[in-house]
Order: C-alpha cells, then structure tokens, then sequence
C-alpha cells in the first residue's frame, strides 16, 4: 500500500446536524488555506457563507455555500450544507457531486440520532466520510460516551483518531493517535505541537489499540501484527487508514473547535492525504469512462445581480467560458468563494464551478456538451423529500398575483423540495414543504429577494358533504313579468350513493313532460347547487334522477329549468340527512424503532387508526408505522414527530378516502366554515 497525495480538485461536502458548527469550520478551512484575509463568524454576521439575508437574519443557513480553497498545493472545493432538517434536500443534491464529506457534529449524546438521515446517504450512495466532532471546547461528555451514542447509528465502524487532552475540567490540546503527537490548541491559530502529557498515556495507548483493531479488520498483515504486539510502521498505519477511508470500511472521527482554529490544521492535512482523487467518485458514477464533457447540477441559484448560476460538478472533459451544454450556451464561467464570484475562462473534471445563466437547467440535470440525441446517459438524482408541512398564502397586495407565481417558480428553481400550488376545492394558494422554518424562509426570500409582501395561513381542510336519506322534490319557477314569462317545473328523486360514487343524473323524463332541450339545464342546475351543499361545503356521492316536470309553449326557456332544478336541490337536500365527510389519509411514518411507541401514541392522539408496523427497507434499526389519519389532524404532526424522534421522525402522505364525521367535532368545522364565509 501506498499513500500518494492526488493532484486532482477535490470537493468535499460539510454536512451535520443545525447549528453543529459547519459555516464556522468553512471560515475556519478557508482562513488557515489563506483564502480569506480575515477570519469572520457567524455571530458577526460577517462569514463567507450565509450571506443570504434570510441566513444573516436567522444566523443559520439556509441554503448551500460554495467556496474554492489551495491547501499547500491540493485544490479544495468546500459545499457547506445548511444542517436544518427541514433543509436536508439541499444535502441530498449536492452529496452526489463530493469526492467525500466531513460530518461535522458536537459532543453531545442527545443530539446523535440526528446524524442518522445523513449517515444513511452517505451509505448508500458510498460516499468516503469523516466524523469532525466540533465544539470540543465546550464538551460535557468524554469522547468514549459520544462514540457510544454515535456508533449504533452507523453501520461501519467509528475510528477515534484523536483523543482529547483535558486540564482540570478544560479540553486544551488532544492527541492524534496515527502521529503519536500532542497538541496544545491555541486560540484562534493553528494548534502548536507539545509533548505527549504523561497524565493521558494510559488513555493513548488504549485509544491507538482500539484505532489498530479496527483497522486490522481490513487488513490481514496488520491483524498479524496486532496479535503479536508487533507496532506497525507509520506508512502502513496511514496507508491503511486512507484505504479503510477511501473504500468506506471506516469512519475515521476528528475532533476539533472551529471557532477557535483547533483541529481545523490537522482536518486540512487529513483531506489532503486521504480524500480520494477525482477520479475515484467518476468511477462512482461511470462518468470514468464518458466521452466529452459532462457535468451535473448540484444547485441553482438565482442571483440578484447576475441572473442565473448553476454549480456544476464537471465528471468528464472540460468546460470553457461559452461552450454549449444541453443545448445552451455557458455565459460566465466562475470559481466560487461564497457569494462572490471569480470569473474564469475554464475549468476541468474534478472541478465544481458556477455556470452562468443556463436559463434551463434545473438542480440533479446531467449536462453534456453533445447534441440532444445522442446525450449521455442520464446520472442519478436524488429523492425529493415529500413534503411534510403547509400553509396557504396569499400575495398581500392584489396586484402582485403575477408577480408572485413567477417569483415561486424562481423558489422552486433553487429549492425543488418547496413545492405550490392552488387547491382546486378550498381555493387557496397552498405552500408546500419540509416544515414551518422551510417555509418561512421561503417567504422570506419571496419578501426579500423579490420584494412581496405574503401572509400565511394553516391550511383549509377540503372538507365534503354528502346525504343519508333520498326524497322526491318538486322544484317550480315561475315569473310572469310583462312579455315573455319564465317557466320551468321539475320532480326530481335525490338519492345517496356509497362512498367515492361521485356524482349521478339520470334523466326518466317520458312522453315529453319536458322537452329535450331543456334536460341538459337541469343537469347544470343540479351541478351548480353542488357546489355547495347544505352544510356549505361540495357535494359528493349523491344520485339525483328526473323523473317528472311540466312546461310552457312560450315561457319555458333553459334558464327557467336550471332555476328550477335548483330550487329543487335547495329544498330537497336539506330533508336527506346531510353529513359531513372528512379526508382520510394513509399516513407512513418513518424513524428509528425505539420511538415506534411514541409514534403509535401520537396516531391514536391525533384520531389516527393504526394499521401495522413493518421495518424500514434499506434502513437498519428504522420502522416505519402505517395509519389512517384524518387531514385535520395532519398539520403540525411533523412538529410532534420530530421533538419526540430527535428530529428523525418523517411521513409520507396520500389521499385514501372520505369518512362521515360527526358530532361535535363536525359542528365546530361547519360553525367555523360558516363564520369564514361570512367574514
Ligand atoms: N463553542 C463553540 N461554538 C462553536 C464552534 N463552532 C461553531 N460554534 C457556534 O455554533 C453556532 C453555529 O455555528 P454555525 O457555523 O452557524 O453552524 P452550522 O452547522 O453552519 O449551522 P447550520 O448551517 O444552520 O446548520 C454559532 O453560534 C457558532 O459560533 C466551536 O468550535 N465551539
Ligand atoms: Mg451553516
């Protein structure tokens, strides 16, 4: 085995829970490589990443920062992901284009499980990842207690790397268990190399035992060695640690401080030697072997001043300033350093660049530089998440419908896990995503980036009505009014159908009680006074039948009909025993089984039938519970799920049918719809 640094760009995606310290660890990166003159902090509102208003003003991020650093002489890429679970599809674009990722999470056990959704992509798509354990100054619990918290939700093994050095109740230095070598973190510098502390040799030599076992799993020479109490040489330690790293055997576990600078040194130097060249993540894909130039989308961004920019993986061939990829013309090549810019003129495989106003490429497309036809096969994109949470909102301003569909669209470009659109049954405009935050930050941006004002609403539920009993009902309208009068007369037999029927109209008019002409527009008049039952809402499930009527040689014209047919529906449906109907939902619920009993707790709380629990496919220790769930009882159930799972919880939902509801619960729906109405 050999170690050879690639000379390759490498992009390395910093993914982890909110607020473990990500942006912090970029400015921290981009500072020791010497890219940024001064070190800024999110708190400061003054780091190269989060330069978004909607980020600034929450001091988290909200949407992908790009920034392109030179560590010695190796080129690194850096893609901080926003940690947010509600933002998580970000990751999930940009994980398909990252030759590796560095997990970035905090010493604290309680907040392990929320490695578990990024753990699994990283798994499944065989992404090489590092653990970097950040905050380690503010650690309450020891290192071993973390790993005992974290290493059930992976499923390779976690390899300590360091070990901390504690002086009375402070972390100050650690040791890294490969170099044998002590650090004392220095504030806001690179950590300085001191002697190994007499007080941790005990912890050492446990640590580098446990750190050689792993290892020695994969590798039979070593195991001998193991066995033997043979010390490896340096070089082979290290080769093997890149090799168990760069196959995904191992999830070597950094620690570190980003907002002090320490580890930070040392994570560069661990990158430059052991993250896979290039080439290793084309072969991932079979881009290795493609001809041409090929790229993918990773994220799109609508930019104030310079339109739209498309960060782009390039797998294979090269991309100049103006080439045509898909069909359209590159307009503005540049290497990324937050939301600044530097233009070049062109860029290689291996690189992740911005793409300048490719008005039609949308985030996960494959891009290629030859004619359509004959284009390369299309790479994989990932899921979109389905969404989880909604609100109706509505443009404040009247004038700004327009403005404000064309300004989602925008949204929904860089952000494809937001989804809008009208409610054909309650009319209104309805948000769609992975929670409250996602959402409000969606307004945010439609407030600030695109200058409209929109309130937000909880969603109407489409709540239906349907009948009990069947009558017969005469309808008349007659008006005599100077000339020509109005007349129309029709029996009608209103009945229920059983559920999911629909609608019905039969026509038993004989021997020409009504003219032909005139049937159609009793059927419309029918339909018009569906619209809104007797109870206010759509009718549905009701068979109306016209059996009999009368009319006039000179009066009787369609419209006399429709008006009959109505007042007809108007005054029979009222006697047929109208009843509310609510949606029913078949709900799937997602999160690992320890929190099967809350999640069962939750759907029986929320007037959920449960229909079963089955395993997770493809997901080790997760279940998923299945159920009928009233819609009502929907809209904030991803708050609950996620505070009782540790924000793993998640669920997918689809329409399954109608049910009569009753009782109070449908008095207090009918009130409140009448009050809407009124209002
Ligand atoms: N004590 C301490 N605080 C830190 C450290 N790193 C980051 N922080 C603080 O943690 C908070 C979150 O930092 P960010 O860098 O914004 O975290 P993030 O992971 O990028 O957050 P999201 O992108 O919103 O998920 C900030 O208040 C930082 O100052 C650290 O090493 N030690
Ligand atoms: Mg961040």
């Amino acid at each position: 085995m050999t170690n050879t640094i690639p000379n390759s760009p490498r992009n390395i995606a910093l993914i982890g829970p909110y607020l473990s310290g990500k942006t912090t660890l970029l400015e921290g990166l981009l500072h020791t490589c010497g890219a940024t003159g001064r070190k800024g902090s999110v708190n400061e509102g003054n780091t190269v990443g989060d330069s978004a208003q909607e980020a600034r003003n929450r001091n988290m991020s909200t949407e992908l920062n790009v920034a392109t650093a030179t560590f010695m002489d190796s080129d690194f890429t850096f893609l901080d992901c926003p940690g947010s679970i509600e933002l998580l599809q970000e990751t999930l674009f940009v994980l398909p284009g990252v030759d590796a990722a560095v997990v970035v999470c905090e010493p604290d056990a309680d907040k392990a499980q929320a490695l578990s959704p990024l753990l699994h992509a990283l798994d499944a798509q065989g992404i090489p990842h590092m653990l970097f354990v950040n905050k380690i100054d503010k650690a309450t619990i020891t290192v071993q207690a973390l790993l005992d918290a974290l290493q059930p939700i992976s499923t390779k093994p976690l390899v300590l790397r360091h070990i901390p050095v504690q002086e009375g109740d402070d972390i100050t230095g650690y040791i890294d268990l490969a170099s044998e070598r002590a650090y004392h973190y220095e504030l806001d510098k690179t950590s300085v190399v001191v002697e190994l502390p007499g007080t941790e040799e005990d912890a050492f030599a446990e640590a580098r035992y446990g750190m050689l076992e792993a290892l020695a799993d994969f590798d039979d020479e070593l195991m001998e060695k193991v066995l033997e109490d043979v010390t490896p040489e340096k070089d082979e330690l290290y080769a093997n640690l890149t090799k168990d790293f760069q196959d995904g055997q191992i999830i070597p576990v950094l620690l570190g401080s980003a907002e002090h600078d320490g580890g930070v040194f040392r994570l560069l130097k661990a990158l430059r030697h052991e993250v896979p060249s290039s080439e290793a993540a084309a072969e991932r894909n079979g881009t290795n072997t493609a001809t041409g130039t090929v790229a993918q989308v990773l994220k799109t961004y609508h930019t104030q001043h310079g339109g739209k920019l498309s960060i782009a993986r390039i797998w294979a061939g090269e991309v100049k300033d103006g080439i045509t990829l898909n069909g359209q013309r590159v307009s503005g090549l540049f290497r990324m350093m937050g939301h600044e810019q530097q233009k070049i003129s062109a860029a290689k495989a291996g690189e992740v660049i911005g793409l300048g106003r490719m008005e039609d490429a949308v985030t996960g497309e494959t891009l290629s530089d030859r004619s359509s036809g004959e284009g390369t096969d299309a790479l994989a994109t990932p899921d979109i998440l389905p969404a989880v949470y909604a609100l109706a909102i509505a443009a404040v301003h009247r004038d700004d419908e327009v403005k404000l569909s064309t300004a989602l669209a925008k949204v929904r470009d860089e952000d494809p896990s937001i989804f809008a659109g009208h409610d054909d049954t309650t009319h209104q405009l309805v948000l769609r995503g992975q929670g409250d935050i996602h959402l409000k930050i969606t307004m945010d941006r439609l407030n600030l980036k695109y200058g409209l004002e929109v309130t937000s609403e909880r969603p109407k539920v489409p709540y239906m009505e349907a009948i009990r009993k069947s009558v017969e009902q005469h309808g008349r309208h007659k008006k005599q009014s100077g000339g020509h009068g109005q007349f129309g007369d029709v029996h009608i037999e209103i009945k229920p159908l059983p559920r999911g029927s629909g609608f019905e109209f039969i026509d038993k008019i004989v021997g020409g009680a009504i003219p032909r002409q005139y049937i159609p527009a009793v059927e419309a008049g029918v339909k018009e006074y569906l619209v809104k039952g007797p109870l206010g809402f759509p009718v549905v499930d009701v068979s109306v039948k016209l059996y009999d009527g009368q009319f006039h040689a000179v009066d009787s014209s369609e419209i006399a009909f429709k008006t009959a047919a109505r007042i007809a529906m108007n005054d029979g449906m009222k006697l047929c025993s109208p009843v509310l109907l609510e949606p029913i939902l078949q709900v799937d619920i997602a999160a690992p089984s320890e929190h099967t009993p809350k999640i069962n707790a939750i759907v029986s709380g929320r007037r959920g039938q449960i229909l079963g629990f089955d395993t997770r496919p493809g997901w080790t220790g997760w279940d998923v519970v299945s159920a009928h769930m009233p819609q009502s009882e929907l809209h904030d159930l991803i708050i609950e799920l996620r505070s009782a799972t540790q924000g793993t919880g998640s669920y997918t939902a689809s329409f399954d049918r109608l049910q009569e509801l009753t009782g109070r619960l449908a008095d207090d729906v009918v009130t409140a719809h009448n009050e809407d109405v009124a209002a």
